[in-house]
C-alpha cells in the first residue's frame, strides 16, 4: 500500500498538537460559537475530566447524540484522551433504534443535544444501563439528566492522555443498513491520522488558512473527516452549523462565515443550485468543493461550476474505511466515475466466480488500508462476511477503466439515498403496516440526474384506487415511523403485483415494467 499505520497512540493528539502550533487560531466558528485551539483543548480537557469524575472505566462507550456545535469536538477529544469510546449517533434516530444503540453499547452515560432531549424518553431508556444523560447546549430537567455546564463545572483544563495504543478501540459509528439491527463499526486510535495521511494529504490538500464547511454532519463518517479530522490535523478552521441544513441556511452560512472548502453530497449541490435567488448570493469565498456518497452527474457538476467557478470533486468511501478511498482529483475529474484509488488504499474487483475482474469487466470491490475497521461490535457473523483478512468486502459493483472506477450498483439490495443506506425491505414492512395497504414492493429508482431514490408500487386494500393525496399520506406515514430519508419519493399503484412461481413479489417484473 506504501503507507504505514500512523503511530498515534491516542487520536486526541490531532487536537492537542495545535496547542503549541496555533493556540490563538479559531478551531471552530459558527452560529453556536467560536473556540480557539487553546480554548478547544481546555474544553476537551474539562470533558475528559468530568467523564472520569463520573466514574466511567477505560473503554466504556459514550453515545453522542449531538448536533454540530463546538461541544462535539470538545467532548469527542476529551473522551478519547481519557480512554473512553465515543459512539457517534445519527441524530435522526428514532427512539426504538436509539434504545437498541443504548443496549448494544452498554452505555451508562450518554451526551444529548438539548433540542433533542425528548428522544431520551422511557421508550428509549427501557432495559438499558443508562444512568445519566448530559445535556449539551441547554438546560436539563428530569431525573438522571445534567446540563453540560454543571457537568463540566470546576473541572481542570488540562488532561493527561490515557495509556492507549494505536491499535486500541477509539470510537464507533453505526452502519445505517437496516435489517433491524445496525452494526457498531469499531475504529481504532490510528484510523483518523491514516485518513489524513491518505485522502487528506493526497486529494484534499487543505491549507492552514482554510475554513472547512461540511454540510453532512459530524456523526456521518464523511462529515467527521471533513469537519474534524482534516481541519484539526493541519490547524485549519471548521465551520459548524447546527440544525437542518436547508439550502438557505447553508447559503447564509457561506455568506456569513466565508468558508473556503465546502463538503456536500450531490443532493445538496442540486438543492443549492436550484435555491431561489442563489445567483445573487456571494459564494466567492469557496475555492474548492467536495462531494461523496452518491454519483455526481454532469448536470450537477456544471451547475455548481457555473455558480462558483469549480465543480465538486467526487469521491467514494465508507464508514468501515472511515473516509474516502476512491476519488477524482482536483485537476482531473472523470464525471460519472468515483475516481481512482486514493494513495494509501488498495482496491481489487472480483467476479461472482471469485476471479479478478479483467479490464472493463464488472466485479465487486474489495478495499484495504490501515483505516479499516477491524470488526463490527459483537457481530462475529457480519464481521466474517465483511472483514476478510485485511481486505474489506464493500458490496459495491464497479467497472474499472483507465484506473478510474465506475459504480454499477450494489451486490445486495441496499440503496443509497441522500448518502445513507436504505434497506428497501424495511420500507416495505413499514408501508405494509398502513391500514390502506394490501401489499407493496419498494425498489431503487435512478432519477434523471443519476441520484437514487425509492419507488414504491402499492396495491391498496379493497380495490381502492390511488391518488396524490393517498401517496402523500403514505409518504408521511413512512416519515413518521422511519428515518425521514427512507420515504418513497415515487409512489405508484397497481391493481395486483406480479408474483414469482414461489408466490413472492416479482421485483424483476416490476423493474421491467418501469423500463418499458
Ligand atoms: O458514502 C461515502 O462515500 C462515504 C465517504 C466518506 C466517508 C464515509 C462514507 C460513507
Amino acid at each position: 500500500i506504501g503507507f504505514e499505520k500512523a503511530a498515534h497512540p491516542n487520536c486526541s493528539i490531532i487536537l492537542w498538537d495545535n496547542l503549541a502550533r496555533n493556540p490563538d487560531k479559531p478551531a471552530v466558528i459558527g452560529p453556536a460559537g467560536t473556540l480557539t485551539y487553546a480554548e478547544m483543548v481546555a474544553e476537551a480537557a474539562r470533558w475528559g475530566n468530568a467523564l472520569i469524575a463520573a466514574g466511567l472505566k477505560r473503554g466504556e462507550r459514550i453515545p453522542f447524540f449531538l448536533d454540530d456545535t463546538p461541544a462535539y469536538p470538545a467532548a469527542f477529544f476529551g473522551a478519547v484522551r481519557a480512554g473512553f469510546v465515543p459512539v457517534l449517533l445519527n441524530i435522526q434516530t428514532t427512539p426504538d433504534v436509539l434504545n437498541f444503540f443504548l443496549q448494544d453499547t452498554g452505555a451508562r452515560v450518554a451526551l444529548c443535544e438539548a433540542s433533542l432531549a425528548d428522544r431520551f424518553g422511557p421508550e428509549t431508556l427501557k432495559g438499558t444501563a443508562l444512568e445519566r444523560v448530559v445535556i449539551a447546549n441547554g438546560t436539563a430537567d428530569g431525573a438522571g439528566r445534567i446540563a453540560a455546564a454543571d457537568f463540566l463545572a470546576g473541572q481542570p483544563q488540562t488532561l493527561d492522555c490515557a495509556d492507549t495504543g494505536a491499535d486500541d478501540m477509539a470510537f464507533w459509528m453505526y452502519s445505517s443498513g437496516s435489517t433491524g439491527r445496525p452494526k457498531g463499526i469499531v475504529h481504532l486510535h490510528h484510523d483518523m491520522a491514516y485518513t489524513q495521511a491518505s485522502f487528506g494529504e493526497h486529494v484534499l490538500k487543505l491549507r492552514p488558512d482554510d475554513i472547512c464547511f461540511s454540510v453532512p454532519k459530524i456523526f456521518f463518517a464523511y462529515g467527521f473527516g471533513n469537519a474534524i479530522t482534516f481541519p484539526f490535523s493541519i490547524g485549519a478552521t471548521t465551520l459548524l452549523l447546527p440544525g437542518q441544513p436547508r439550502p438557505n441556511a447553508v447559503l447564509d452560512a457561506i455568506e456569513g462565515f466565508r468558508p473556503t472548502v465546502l463538503f456536500g453530497l450531490p443532493t445538496l449541490y442540486t438543492a443549492l443550485a436550484r435555491a431561489e435567488g442563489v445567483a445573487a448570493r456571494d459564494l466567492s469565498c469557496l475555492r474548492q468543493s467536495m462531494s461523496a456518497a452518491e454519483i455526481l452527474s454532469q448536470e450537477i457538476y456544471d451547475s455548481w461550476k457555473a455558480l462558483t467557478g469549480h465543480g465538486p470533486t467526487e469521491g467514494l468511501g465508507s464508514t468501515e474505511m472511515l473516509h474516502i478511498y476512491l476519488s477524482n482529483s482536483l485537476d482531473d475529474h472523470r464525471i460519472g466515475s468515483a475516481g481512482a484509488r486514493v494513495p494509501g488504499y488498495e482496491v481489487r474487483l472480483e467476479t461472482p466466480e471469485g476471479k479478478p475482474a479483467g479490464p472493463g469487466e464488472e466485479g465487486v470491490m474489495f478495499v484495504r488500508g490501515h483505516s479499516s475497521a477491524p470488526c463490527y461490535w459483537n457481530r462475529p457473523d457480519k464481521t466474517r462476511d465483511t472483514m476478510r483478512g485485511d481486505w474489506l468486502y464493500t458490496g459495491d459493483r464497479f467497472i474499472e477503466k483507465d484506473g478510474c472506477y465506475y459504480f454499477q450498483g450494489r451486490a445486495d439490495e441496499l440503496i443509497k439515498v441522500s448518502g445513507q443506506w436504505v434497506w428497501p425491505l424495511e420500507v416495505e414492512r413499514c408501508l405494509n403496516e398502513h391500514p390502506d395497504v394490501h401489499e407493496c414492493a419498494v425498489m431503487a429508482h435512478q432519477m434523471a440526474d443519476r441520484r437514487m431514490t425509492l419507488r414504491a408500487v402499492v396495491r391498496l386494500r379493497d380495490g381502492k384506487a390511488g391518488s396524490e393525496e393517498q401517496s402523500e399520506a403514505l409518504r408521511a406515514y413512512v416519515k413518521s415511523r422511519l428515518q425521514p430519508y427512507k420515504y418513497p419519493r415515487i409512489v405508484e399503484y397497481a391493481a395486483d403485483l406480479p408474483k414469482t412461481g414461489t408466490g413472492k413479489i416479482d421485483r424483476q417484473a416490476l423493474l421491467r415494467v418501469k423500463e418499458e
